[in-house]
């Protein structure tokens, strides 16, 4: 089984996993987080959150985000896991890097992290900002290599923010150098659906793009 949902913010929005818990899954079964799972976030609180992670008996590949501490995630293992890059965080929980297509059970998902900080003028620079937070002309670079090699064509995009014109219509935020990244990819990339987080809201958008917060759908 495979199973996609939003921002989970370490301990914040955890409780809302604890369904799958009842579901009895087996390492052959996926949690995709659309970012903001805050588990790689303070060196303090690493240890606990893996631990919560991992009592969901599932395995757990998230995208990054604006909330990530990228020196952490950096000094993880890099592996090839399911055809896609990732950090190896723990035995069974990955981080994706960005423009990267894995493949579970015949399903393709591009998986695209990166989000700016609203908020980012009250944060501390490496300790609660990271700079790493935006996507760069390297990390489309990366997905189009990757979309190379399916004719840009997938079945999922994974990210955390939606593109522009979702971002103004759909929530009334401003455009930013994400979306427009974003905006980019949404043109050039056949799929057949696009989850993302990001806005603290369940709602789909249309019959191609849903916004993931607490609910955790099974593709
Ligand atoms: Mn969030």
């Amino acid at each position: 089984m495979i199973f996609i949902t939003g921002d989970t913010h370490g301990d914040i929005d955890y409780k809302k996993l604890l369904v799958l818990k009842e579901k009895d899954l087996s390492y052959d079964d996926y949690l995709i987080i659309c970012g903001d799972a805050g588990i790689c976030w303070s060196p303090q609180s690493f240890q606990y959150f893996l631990n919560l992670y991992n009592d969901i008996g599932c395995t757990i590949i998230f995208i990054d985000d604006k909330h990530e501490n990228f020196e952490m995630l950096n000094m993880c293992p890099l592996v090839e896991y399911h055809g896609a890059v990732m950090h190896q965080i723990d035995k069974h929980i990955f981080h994706v890097l960005r423009g990267e297509i894995m493949e579970i059970d015949k399903n393709t998902f591009l998986c695209l992290g990166g989000a700016i900080s609203i908020d980012k003028m009250e944060r501390t620079p490496y300790v609660s900002w990271w700079p790493e937070e935006e996507i760069t002309f390297h990390d489309i670079d990366n997905a189009l290599s990757n979309l190379e090699k399916t004719n840009n064509k997938v079945d999922y995009v994974i990210a955390h923010c939606a593109d522009t014109h979702t971002v103004i219509k759909a929530f009334g935020y401003r455009r930013d150098i994400c979306t427009d990244q974003l905006t980019f990819i949404d043109k050039v990339v056949d799929y057949k659906h696009w989850f993302f987080g990001h806005y603290h809201f369940d709602r789909k958008i249309d019959n191609k793009k849903t916004c993931l917060y607490q609910e955790i759908i099974e593709i």
